[in-house]
């Protein structure tokens, strides 16, 4: 199924509020939302009211900032809960079960036909509210298909905005998204929303998967940040979506990705890491001579994201040993010094030996071909 529409729902200010290192601040949770709104997200999801006195006040505080993005809250599957949900003015709320026989058995206790009529009862009171419901199933990937099927369908007839399938423990793969959505896709009218964890590395790869079989919406965070590891990072399923079909994220402000992913890394007080999607400080380095001189004609050949559509820039890496003339030529270029080719070929052998006893810095490499000059 070719990909059409779809949404994304970021979390930063819920699952991103489960990261181990995140005590956000108020000031820094309207930060966050207001420049997920300007990226363009279409939903940002915030921790549950419920969760604490603060919590309910910064609930309330977002949703009545007038942003484009719709605000929802999540929380438990629960009269309670909902009605505190409600109360902060969201557009709005998630709901939870557990349909695993892990939480059946040592969470809630209920059988499949009481997590049904729970649900009907909240899902119905947040419909009469006017807000917007979605029922995702906890742990999604370790219940039973039939069991699975018969909630959603049930809860489908009930009219949710969407159902929501939620790798909780990061144990699925690609191939498993794509049948569970492709089945679901057949007997559901809702929205499909998708919600991974990152424990093996498939959080990316399982909700671009969830979207090819006929998901519509897709949960991140920015940097992935989440209970221990995370879920899928905004930045790198922006990246998978471009490198599929760049049209896809031409609606988001691509070229904040870079401030979105530095400010969230200030705020809980970590780097970006250094082979992060898009923003990693080596994302655009080339650096061995082959690289850099097919880069050099045309970044196409080892790059299929241009930097440029994010307002960064590519690095062309000289002064190693794995170096090559076309890299040193335009280095010289630059510095506005001319050789031939015998020449240039006699100083890119003069620096990958020199680079052999250590790293050079840029000062060192230009000494050098000064030195050429002179010499
Ligand atoms: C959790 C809850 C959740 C919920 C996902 C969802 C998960 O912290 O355990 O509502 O779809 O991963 O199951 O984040
Ligand atoms: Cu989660």
């Amino acid at each position: 199924m070719p990909i059409e529409t779809f949404a994304i729902i970021d979390s930063t200010l819920r699952e991103g509020e489960q990261f181990a290192k995140a005590h956000y601040t108020s000031e820094q949770k309207v930060r966050i939302a207001r420049a997920l709104d300007t990226f363009g997200v279409e939903y940002i999801e915030l921790t549950s009211p419920v969760a604490s006195p603060q919590s309910f006040e910064d609930c309330k505080t977002i949703a009545s900032l007038g942003l484009k993005t719709k605000i929802l809250t999540h929380t438990r599957c629960h009269m309670d809960d909902a009605r505190k949900a409600v109360e902060t003015g969201v557009d709005g709320v998630d709901i939870l079960f557990g349909t695993s026989s892990y939480l059946r058995e040592f969470s809630h206790g209920k059988n499949i036909d009481q997590i049904i009529e729970s649900a009907r009862e909240v899902i119905e009171f947040i419909q009469k509210s006017g807000c917007e419901v979605r029922f995702s199933s906890e742990d999604t990937f370790r219940s039973e298909e039939n069991d699975l099927l018969r909630v959603y369908q049930a809860v489908d007839a009930m009219g949710v905005d969407r159902v929501g399938l939620a790798d909780t423990v990061g144990v699925a793969t690609p191939r498993q998204l794509f049948a569970l959505v492709s089945e679901l896709r057949h007997h559901i009218r809702a929205g499909i929303e998708f919600h991974g964890h990152n424990d093996s590395g498939c959080a990316i790869a399982n909700s671009f998967t969830a979207l090819e079989a006929g998901a519509t919406h897709i949960d991140t965070s920015i940097l992935g940040i989440g209970e221990r590891n995370g879920i899928t990072p905004l930045g790198g399923f922006i990246a998978r979506l471009y490198s599929y079909d760049r049209d896809l994220v031409k609606k988001y402000k691509l070229e904040m990705l870079y401030d979105l992913d530095r400010m969230v890394a200030d705020i809980v007080g970590i780097q970006i890491p250094f082979n992060n999607y898009i923003t990693g400080e080596t994302s655009f380095t080339h650096k061995a001579g082959m690289h850099t001189k097919a880069v050099m004609l045309n970044p196409g050949a080892y790059e299929i994201i241009d930097p440029a559509d994010f307002g960064l820039q590519r690095t062309i890496a000289i002064a190693h040993r794995l170096t090559g003339k076309n890299a040193i030529q335009s280095r010289a270029k630059e510095l506005g010094l001319h050789f031939g080719d015998t020449q240039l070929r006699e100083i890119t052998q003069e620096i990958k030996r020199l680079a052999d006893s250590g790293p050079l810095s840029t000062e060192q490499l230009d000494d050098i071909l000064r030195g050429f000059v002179v010499a």
